[in-house]
């Protein structure tokens, strides 16, 4: 297995990192990070150096990658996180590109509508969540997909995570997902690094709201 080393460069939020670096610790995989300060970004030259013009930047020696779901996707095929096989690999990008789906719609309401659409976007929730819960509670094994997790398990997690601090509620319908939340907490190296100071210190998001 090619381990590394990995850098990221990124924001000090956990925002696009939060599922890699989750992902990153549970392998028992280290990594150095470099924290840009968004006045830096803006006068250096950096940005224009990125492919996309946007972090998060993800080195593997001399890999370079853009783009937090290729990132994570690496990862997973670095890390043997990637499913058993070309069936699986698939539905573990379906599910991460539904995670994604998600995930812009809580940025969508954390940087846009915020003051204006949050109880909605909490009253609309269930009806997302619930396609998670189907396909977790269908698997029976505690993953999205197979029997271990993969990338696409780390991303909903995390996706999660910043869900139950939006309504801590939020899962009182869903055991399977609850359950899941549950165990990969409790998952030692997973637990460790969400105890740390490296990742309690980051904002979830970079405008405060949460
Ligand atoms: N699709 C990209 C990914 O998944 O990596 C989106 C990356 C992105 O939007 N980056 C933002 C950025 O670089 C920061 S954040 O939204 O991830 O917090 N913004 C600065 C800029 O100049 O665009």
């Amino acid at each position: 297995m090619h381990v590394g080393p990995y850098t990221i460069t990124y924001f000090g939020v956990r925002g696009r990192c939060g599922a890699m670096r989750i992902m990153m610790a549970d392998q028992g995989q280290e990594w150095k990070e470099i924290l840009m300060d968004f006045a830096d970004w803006t006068k250096g030259d950096l940005k224009a150096s990125c492919v996309f013009g946007q972090l998060p930047k993800f080195e593997d020696g001399g890999l370079v990658l853009y783009q937090s779901n290729a990132i994570l996707r690496h990862l997973g095929r670095n890390h043997d996180a990637y499913g058993k096989d070309g069936k699986e690999a698939a539905r573990i990008d379906m599910m991460c590109d539904g995670v994604e789906d998600l995930r812009l719609k809580y940025g969508k309401m954390i940087y846009q509508e915020y003051d204006t659409g949050k109880d909605q976007y909490i009253k609309d929730l269930p009806n997302h969540l619930d396609k998670f819960e189907a396909v977790m509670a269908k698997n029976k094994t505690g993953f999205l997909v197979g029997d271990k997790p993969s990338f696409a398990d780390y991303s909903l997690f995390e996706v999660l995570l910043n869900h139950l601090v939006l309504c801590s509620s939020c899962l009182d319908t869903s055991p399977s997902l609850k359950s899941f939340v549950e165990k990969m907490s409790a998952r030692p190296k997973i637990k460790a690094f969400l105890g740390s100071d490296a990742y309690k210190k980051l904002p979830i998001n970079g405008n405060g709201k949460q």
